[in-house]
């Protein structure tokens, strides 16, 4: 039976609910065990979903795929998508190396969009993962600036109306990136200072 909103999953929803349910679950006790050895929450928030049948529709259109649950499940990696929003630089790495350690998956691509940001500014360190039960999941770690500004520039990349200003805008917010990354790196250097002090 499809659940209601899903269609294009069909009967794989249960399945997909159980790895979101045990990545969560992963991510809780490694927050657990970083917060305890350091006295500090490395994790600001996170978020877990599995992708609207209306925007996995949309995503197979862009991508020229028809909108089948093979297309959904083995040719497109997000179905299943986490967001871990950190609030220092380092943070990211760590978790990036105990997600990469987790029984029960492996690494299918990594991209570090923040040693190498997009030109237009995006910043986020992004992993698939393929669980043993074969299903494709898309990790994104940023901090909270990082995770400010995608926000922002997502709600302007799809609000049509825009018309005027384009060119602005997007220098403007390219700008915004690189002066939220110099103070990412700035804050990660006084944490150090304190850690140390
Ligand atoms: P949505 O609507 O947020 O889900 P992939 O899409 O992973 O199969 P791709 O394009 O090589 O293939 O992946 P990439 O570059 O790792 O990007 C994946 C996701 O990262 C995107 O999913 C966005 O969520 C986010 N992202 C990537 N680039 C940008 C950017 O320039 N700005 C913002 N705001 N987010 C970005 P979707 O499905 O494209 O979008």
């Amino acid at each position: 039976m499809t659940e209601i909103g899903y269609d294009i999953y069909g009967d794989k929803i249960p399945e997909m609910k159980e790895v979101l349910q045990d990545l969560e679950t992963h991510i809780s006790s490694i927050r657990d065990k970083l917060t305890k050895e350091n006295g500090m929450d490395p994790i600001e928030h996170f978020l877990a979903r599995i992708k609207s049948d209306e925007s996995m529709r949309e995503k197979c259109r862009r991508r020229n795929l028809p909108e089948t649950q093979e297309s959904a499940l083995q040719e497109i990696f997000d179905a299943i998508g986490i967001r871990i929003v950190c609030a220092f630089l380092d943070d990211i790495y760590t978790i990036r190396d105990y997600l990469a350690g987790m029984n029960g998956y492996k690494i299918i691509r990594e991209k570090d969009y923040i040693k190498n940001a997009k030109p237009n500014g995006y910043r986020s360190y992004h992993m698939i993962l393929q669980s043993e039960s074969g299903f494709y999941c898309e990790i994104q770690l940023r901090t909270i600036s990082m995770d400010t500004w995608a926000a922002l520039e997502h709600h302007m990349r799809y609000k049509k109306s825009i018309t005027g200003n384009t060119d602005l805008i997007s220098s403007e917010l390219k700008r915004c990136a690189d002066e939220l990354a110099s103070t990412d790196i700035s804050m990660q250097a006084i944490k150090k200072l304190i850690m140390t002090s």
